[in-house]
């Protein structure tokens, strides 16, 4: 049986990927970059400063920004971001993920937290979710962001079991592929046309029960 489950955050956990989608929007309409939600699957997962790589690659625009200007638009989209998130709290939390960190809890099943967001441990306290987890791995304190699998290494590490041992459920491509290659088993949080058709999807986190981890675990 799995020894731990390593928990992507915005977008699996609570609805802040929409506060991101939200944030590189308005970031991009000031500098003339037009997004939609098709191309933000491409950002979901990704950490800041690849994600304003991609933006600003898409825009056509990489080549006329200095250091000092990509540094300071990645922290332009970070306000917007702290700002948008102030207000979470405990009722943001997904349908189903307070009852599945409990029962994962009684069950002496490890929690860790995989998220590619320096905001994850701000947001775990808003959502009172912190007291839940075994670890939190710092994306700071990785080589490589998502799609590498770097930050499951390390959170499976943190929580003393082997990635091999664990499931770690994301909603978004790149983590998908970074849970992959870290050994551990994947489930999905959105569609198949999103993420695939070779690993368990659900469509809403209310289907994350402990009983469909330990099914998908033995399938
Ligand atoms: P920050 P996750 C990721 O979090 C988000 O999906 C992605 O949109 C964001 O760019 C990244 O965190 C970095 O976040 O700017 O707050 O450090 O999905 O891995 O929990
Ligand atoms: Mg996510």
């Amino acid at each position: 049986m799995f020894k731990a489950v390593l928990f992507d955050l915005d977008g699996v956990i609570t609805d802040t990927a929409e506060y991101h989608y939200q944030a590189w929007k308005k970031l991009g309409e000031e500098i003339g970059i037009v997004m939609d939600r098709t191309f933000n699957e491409q950002l979901k997962g990704v950490s800041r400063e690849d994600s304003l790589t991609l933006l600003l690659t898409h825009g056509n625009r990489l080549s006329d920004f200095s250091d000092e200007q990509f540094a300071a638009l990645a922290a332009r989209k970070n306000e917007y971001y702290v700002e948008m998130i102030q207000k979470v709290s405990p009722k943001d939390v997904y349908s189903g993920i307070l009852d599945l960190l409990k029962a994962l809890r009684a069950d002496q099943i490890k929690i860790c937290l995989a998220s590619a967001s320096k905001n994850g441990p701000f947001l775990l306290e808003r959502m009172a979710l912190t007291d839940y987890f075994d670890g939190i791995a710092d994306p700071a304190s990785v080589g490589a962001g998502k799609p590498a699998p770097d930050i499951f290494i390390k959170a499976a590490e943190i929580v003393g079991v082997s990635p091999k041992e664990c499931i770690g459920i994301e909603d978004a491509q790149a983590g998908i592929q970074a849970i992959k290659a870290s050994g551990a088993l994947a489930i999905g949080v959105g569609t198949q046309e999103q993420l695939g058709t070779d690993i368990p999807i659900v469509s809403s986190t209310k289907e994350l029960t402990h009983a469909y981890l330990k099914n998908c675990w033995e399938i």
